[in-house]
């Protein structure tokens, strides 16, 4: 260990971090622990990551409250109390920033800096990280804790430049919030971040207009204040309900059902969509065993909600353009929504089919499709993110014998167990792809992560060994498991940021792990009980680094 300790202006430490959220914060609070010296660099003002950036209008978490917060301290938990099922953003990050506070570690945190470049140097075994200040900091280890969805992706339109009016990315919402009252809106895109936003910029806005490519299938959140009841039963239950979300698939407790949707009658079947849809979230999805499992059972969960649409739309025609045919339910994250179908009955807000009229660009005034223009005073970019690898990507990564990562990833991305490339000693990936991260409920695979990492540092120690790498044969084959086990599922028929299908030229290969967050932990923990089985571990003369 380096005794050239952090918040002194050194520049060497144990580890540099990349990314002050939820994934930053533990592994700089796990290393502070086992003793190490760490520097974290954030290219924020502040900590929270994903909920620093993405701060539009009715930005929300779509995993419980209580699910999405770290499970590694009890007193943590005790002093926390959620008061909705589904937190906002200024909820989840007003969390954040008390975590960061109780552990004091915003004094290991470089904010306002972006990391431009790291470079590995074989000979002396450390990373040397460059940022856009100018500053280079050198570790022997280099975590990327630069989340999956951080990369805030401007659509390639033409005339985008040209647009006269104010325009906005979600993923990059100004601090001071945006008033759009008596504005025209347009809002393109309807993932997630669309979906959430449509309904409060519709209540602002003089006239909305929905910019659609490719419908999403939306269920209904059915927030609620959290029950006293509810908050207390959690936290007297709280490291059990931890550990158990840990041997589950997604990372949370849910109540899934055995059967197969064929098994029971049409009536049975359309009361317990309905009893799901009415709890909300992810609920539905989950009502029977076989519904993200074959296409003829995807069908009739998808057609349940296309039926909720017609249900709740009253023009036929908005409706019958909102309802998605293209992907099974699920293949794309469903979105959980407040209200969404609902806003395309008030009388200003426009739903813009652009599979019917292609869009042709944007001009100084607004949007023009093949059928016209629309006038605007300002458009929300609501087009995602370049995830999984965009935000490690836009870095320059350079590891043994200069070899760069984007070069290495020119294919589609390239890890062990999502957390380690061959070719890049002694750097770890948090819920890199290739691990279950975005499959999952994120804050656990973040600490199973995270732990992860901090006993395979101390083994290393322990042992009297500088280095870990990922062998090319134990990448190679991690890389086909996780390719064959998506193409068994439904996954690959949806043009999703999973697939990276979003980003033009991006290679389409299926980057999160499939199997689910208890198979995949138990992988990780026999790859460490072996010995770290995979990786190749290395015992250089350390070189004495000054600070
Ligand atoms: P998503 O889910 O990637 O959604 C982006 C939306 O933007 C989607 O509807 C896209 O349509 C649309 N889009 C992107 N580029 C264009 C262009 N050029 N023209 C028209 N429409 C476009 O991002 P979100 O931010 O909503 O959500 C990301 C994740 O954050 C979400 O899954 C949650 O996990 C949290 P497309 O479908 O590509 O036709």
């Amino acid at each position: 260990m380096s005794d050239n300790g952090a918040g002194t202006g050194a520049r060497n430490f144990d580890a540099v971090i990349v990314g002050a959220g939820f994934a930053g914060l533990y592994m700089l609070h796990k290393l502070r622990e086992h003793g190490y010296t760490a520097r974290v660099i954030e290219a924020g003002s502040d900590v929270g990551g994903t909920w620093y950036w993405n701060r539009y209008p009715g930005a929300r978490c779509d995993v419980e409250s209580l699910d999405y917060q770290y499970g590694f301290s009890d007193e943590l938990q005790r002093e926390w109390t959620w008061t909705e099922r589904y937190a906002t953003q200024p909820e989840i990050l007003a969390y954040i920033q008390h975590v960061a506070n109780k552990f004091d570690l915003k004094r290991d945190v470089q904010f306002d800096t972006g990391v431009v470049g790291a470079t590995y140097e074989e000979e002396r075994a450390r990373w040397t990280v460059e940022t856009d200040r100018g500053d280079t900091y050198t570790a022997r280890f280099c975590v990327m804790a630069t989340g999956c969805l951080s990369a805030a992706k401007v659509p390639e339109i033409d005339g985008i430049g040209s647009f006269e009016g104010d325009s906005y990315h979600t993923g990059e919402w100004p601090h001071e919030g945006v008033d759009f009252t008596g504005k025209r809106v347009g809002v393109i895109g309807t993932g997630s971040s669309g979906i959430q936003s449509i309904p409060l910029i519709a209540e602002q806005a003089e006239h909305l207009y929905v910019f659609q490519r490719t419908p999403n299938f939306s269920v209904p959140a059915n927030n609620a204040a959290l029950t006293e009841e509810r908050v207390h039963n959690y936290r007297e239950n709280f490291l059990e309900i931890k550990r158990q979300a840990r041997e589950t698939r997604a990372g949370m407790l849910v109540q899934p059902n055995e059967q197969s949707v064929f098994e029971v009658d049409p009536e049975e079947r359309q009361q317990e969509f309905e009893k799901r849809w009415g709890q909300g979230g992810f609920h539905v999805v989950q009502a029977y065993a076989d519904l993200l499992a074959t296409e003829k059972a995807n069908e009739t969960i998808a057609e349940f909600v296309r039926s909720k649409i017609r249900e709740i739309v009253k023009d036929p025609d908005v409706a019958a353009d909102l309802e998605p045919h293209d992907h099974p339910l699920g293949t794309k994250r469903v979105c959980v929504d407040t209200k969404y179908y609902e806003t395309f009955n008030r009388d200003n807000v426009t739903l813009v089919n652009l599979r019917k009229q292609q869009l042709e660009g944007i001009t100084p005034a607004g949007v023009r499709t093949a059928a016209g223009d629309y006038e605007l005073d300002a458009i929300v970019f609501a087009t995602g993110f370049d995830a999984m690898t965009g935000a490690l990507l836009r870095m320059d990564i350079r590891g043994k014998d200069g070899l760069r990562l984007e070069d290495k990833w020119e294919g589609g991305p390239r890890t062990y167990l999502g957390l380690s490339v061959a070719g890049f000693p002694n750097m770890f990936t948090i819920t890199g792809p290739g691990s279950p991260s975005v499959l999952s409920n994120m804050i656990v695979s973040i600490e199973q992560h995270v732990e992860w990492i901090t006993n395979c540092i101390t083994y290393l120690d322990r042992e009297g060994l500088d280095t870990i790498e990922a062998t090319v044969d134990a990448e190679d084959a991690w890389v086909e498991h996780v390719n064959e086990l998506a193409d068994q599922t439904l996954f690959p028929l949806a043009n999703s940021w999973y697939l990276g299908a979003n980003v033009p030229g991006k290679p389409r290969v299926f980057m999160p792990y499939v199997g689910g967050v208890q198979v995949y932990g138990e992988k990780c923990a026999e790859v460490a009980r072996n010995g770290y089985e995979g990786f190749s571990l290395g015992a250089g003369e350390r070189v004495a680094v000054e600070a």
